[in-house]
């Protein structure tokens, strides 16, 4: 007899206890606004829901199978859509009716039998590039997804014997002007090395450019920047370390008695040395880990200034991975706020510039992606906006609430947030252009609401320049879907072309 229960722990309880719904519910109920008519493509997100219990009695959250979800807009109309995503270790824990996989990213917690196999959850993000929809996780090769049906169709994907890193990044940035995809595998060499290997895989899906170099010490690169001329790694100390992996440990640890070091190298595409001309840019410790966008640029003199935007924190904002020096962790210091990093590649220091873009809680920034790696001007976040829920836990993967999006008119300066309501939390805003429009932040964001008492969410479209006049539509979903990472919205014409 097999009894399954999950624990009453943070990471399987409340609004995040697992879901596991794999459905099809065709036209979603719209119970505000309209869906403008001619929105024709598909949201796809992603996001961690285990199938079984942990085999060790708790969890964190990064650590669930990837449950992939797609919303298909059409004439007005939304079909949703949930499947699992058949890694190779979600299939053999379907098999056994168990989990065989240990705790997060340390293979020497594992049963036995599952040796060899692929740990990868590809739970973080969906991306569509060269036709084929790739399901991410960073600890892993992508996995390819058939985008009508979410079927899996390949568990293992090295573009065509062209991967040589075991790993590949969740946060592909694709040129939006050639079509290339610049992506990483880090600790390439193996568990807890400091080695990233840098790709640019073309349009049609060849790796064009493969690069090794090395971290000043091995730690989560869980996003990277990349403008129209350079490459950006940002390294903050949520450290790796093989010995306590072996111990059974947990793979990260927060060091803050180390600093943070950038990396910007030049353009292996655009004809020069590529990460041979990396340069280390060095900052006392804090946290960085998602990427808005950056953007080179000239300054008054000439200057070849290299801008990068990213939420920052003084530490680390995962409340799960325990300080390598006794630090505890912090809620007033583990806050990501906006901050604009800026490389002066003319100055020979390795100082740089960090300042806020806006005075609140910031995180899953985005931009509108046609203007990716140029310079933008609207970005959006989830953000906290000092409403009814503030404080309310049991949302997010770091455990925060956030309960409003952001716009970033970063020509204005202005910030305007949209709340989501009390007792309401809300995921990671996603663009869609409007069609016919090129014009940057022409469009709509949408996101899932989340009903925190309800167990219930919403699929909200606001206009992406104005968040003043409230949703464009709201669209009921009667299943809840606990809070996802990243997603990505596809044309229709791109699915098929
Ligand atoms: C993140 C998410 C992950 C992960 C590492 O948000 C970092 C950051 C969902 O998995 O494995
Ligand atoms: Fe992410």
């Amino acid at each position: 007899m097999m009894r399954v229960t999950f624990p009453s722990t943070r990471s399987f309880s409340g609004f995040n206890a697992p879901g596991r719904v794999e459905c099809d519910v065709l036209g979603l109920e719209v119970v505000e606004g309209a869906i403008p008519g001619d929105l024709d493509g598909t949201f796809f997100r992603v996001g961690p829901d285990p199938q079984w219990p942990p085999l060790h009695g708790d969890d964190i959250p990064l650590n669930g199978d990837g449950m992939a979800c797609a919303f298909r807009f059409k004439d007005g109309r939304v079909d949703f859509k949930s499947r699992y995503i058949e890694t190779q270790k979600f299939m053999a824990e379907r098999a056994a009716g168990r989990a065989l996989f240990g705790v997060y990213r340390n293979p020497y917690t594992d049963d036995a039998s599952v040796q060899g196999l692929s740990r990868g959850t590809a739970n973080t993000n969906l991306v569509w590039h060269a036709g084929k929809l790739l399901a991410l996780k960073e600890d892993s090769r992508p996995v390819v997804l058939d985008p009508h049906t979410l079927a899996t169709l390949d568990d293992s994907y090295d573009f065509g014997g062209q991967l040589n890193s075991p790993t590949f990044t969740a946060h592909p940035k694709i040129d939006p002007v050639t079509g290339d995809m610049f992506g990483f595998g880090y600790e390439a060499k193996g568990e807890a090395t400091p080695d990233i290997a840098f790709y640019v895989i073309g349009a049609d899906g060849k790796v064009s450019s493969e690069s090794w170099f090395a971290a000043p010490y091995p730690s989560m690169v869980h996003d990277f920047g990349v403008t129209r001329e350079h490459v950006v790694f940002a390294i903050s100390p949520l450290v790796a370390d093989l010995e306590l992996l072996k111990k059974g440990g947990p793979h990260f640890t927060w060091d803050s008695s180390k600093d943070v070091y950038v990396g910007v190298f030049p353009r292996p595409d655009i004809g020069n040395n590529g990460v041979r001309d990396i340069r280390w840019f060095r900052a006392p410790t804090c946290f960085s880990s998602h990427v808005m966008n950056a953007y080179t640029d000239r300054g008054p003199g000439g200057e070849i200034l290299v801008h990068f935007d990213t939420p920052a924190g003084d530490m680390v904002v995962f409340p799960f991975f325990p300080s390598k020096n006794g630090e505890r962790f912090d809620q007033t210091r583990a806050v990501p706020y906006m901050e604009r990093w800026t490389f002066d590649l003319s100055n020979p220091g390795d100082a740089f510039q960090r300042r806020k873009l806006a005075p609140f809680e910031a995180e899953f920034p985005r931009v509108d992606d046609r203007y990716l790696m140029g310079k933008h001007r609207h970005a959006w976040a989830s953000s906290i906006h000092d409403g009814a829920t503030k404080g309310i836990t049991g949302g997010s993967v770091s455990g925060k609430n956030f309960n409003a999006l952001a716009h970033f008119d970063l020509a204005t300066g202005v910030t305007t947030q949209y709340y989501a309501g009390d007792g309401c939390g809300i995921q990671e805003p996603t663009f869609i252009p409007r069609p016919g429009s090129s014009e940057e932040g022409d469009g709509y964001v949408v996101a899932l609401v989340n009903h925190l008492a309800e167990a219930r969410n919403d699929l909200i479209l606001l206009d992406a320049r104005d968040f003043k006049k409230g949703p464009v539509a709201r669209v009921r979903l009667p299943l809840r879907l606990r809070n996802g990472l990243h997603g990505n919205w596809v044309a229709a014409a791109d699915l098929e072309g």
